[in-house]
């Protein structure tokens, strides 16, 4: 149990302390301040720039089976909205995510537990923006957790570990948590919601507010999404970056590994979404 508020924010120290423990096992998430530095955040965009330009080049659709998902940004050009496997690319990012001060975020997971930087679609980067032909401008409910059965595991106990690029109140959008639904049980991890289609606001849903720099845990199991912003364009981005940290038998991937099943269901989605907007083919997976 806690005595603290669901909207208490902790600062990452050299372990994770008991009340943060506390916090974690009974709301299902934990939320840090100021984590990364404004100069870490800086590179890490830059590097995104970087990689979106190199991708583009190249035509890139997938990286090791997994979709980029290109769509319309700001500009003139395609916008890549969603980047895997950003460290195995990005010699600084990966530098970063492998820092000593994520050390009680990774014991957290496990004594033995590695970041995925070749595993799953490895560090991934989410670019939210709010605008017509955008792939990516919401996120459904879900839970992380049942992702794993399109890898046909039983969803295990799994931590998802998110720094926030940018400032995000509740007019960005941003992420929208239920409260405790981690311990609800296999069905309502199941179907308490309508995954990934249902987008409607939540009685019992909090607003995580963030500061760029934060940083985020939760529970694999518990119910999310992220809300669409009330802006439009330019002022509606939001960047996450998702990193994985993984237990078990080590699964890389490479550039012949078949795409996962629940990206075909993606893809679907994206261009349902979409399906108003179609001004380039090179749209979508
Ligand atoms: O962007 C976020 O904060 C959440 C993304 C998310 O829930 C996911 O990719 O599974
Ligand atoms: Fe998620």
């Amino acid at each position: 149990m806690t005595d603290l508020p669901p909207t208490h924010r902790f600062q990452l120290l050299d372990t994770i302390t008991p009340e943060q423990q506390a916090f974690l096992d009974h709301y299902g998430f934990l939320h840090f301040e100021g984590v990364a530095k404004p100069d870490e955040v800086d590179m890490i965009l830059e590097e995104m720039d970087q990689l979106e330009q190199n991708w583009r080049q190249e035509g890139r659709r997938k990286v090791n089976g997994v979709p980029l998902f290109w769509g319309r940004g700001p500009g003139e050009k395609t916008w890549l909205q969603r980047f895997a496997f950003s460290s195995a690319f990005s010699r600084r990012i990966r530098e970063f995510v492998h820092h000593s001060r994520f050390e009680p975020i990774r014991t957290l997971i496990g004594a033995d537990a590695r970041v995925g930087d070749q595993e799953k679609d490895g560090v991934v980067i989410n670019r939210y923006i709010n605008l017509p032909g955008s792939v990516y401008p919401k996120l459904g409910w879900h839970t992380d957790g049942l992702r794993d059965l399109f890898y046909l595991k039983m969803p295990k106990q799994m931590l998802n570990v998110g720094l926030h690029l940018d400032d995000c109140g509740p007019e960005n959008g941003g992420l929208r948590l239920i409260p405790c639904s981690h311990s609800q049980g296999f069905w309502s991890m199941c179907f308490r919601k309508f995954y990934f289609v249902s987008h409607k606001a939540d009685p019992k849903e909090i607003c995580v507010s963030t500061r760029r720099g934060d940083l985020t845990v939760h529970d694999g199991r518990l119910w999310h999404r992220v809300a669409q912003s009330s802006r439009k364009g330019l002022a509606s981005i939001r960047r996450t970056m998702y990193v994985p940290y993984l237990t078990g038998p080590y699964q890389p991937k490479s550039e012949t590994s078949g795409t996962p099943g629940y990206h075909f269901l993606g893809a679907l989605m994206r261009r349902w979404q979409t399906r108003k907007f179609r001004p380039a083919k090179n749209l979508g997976v």
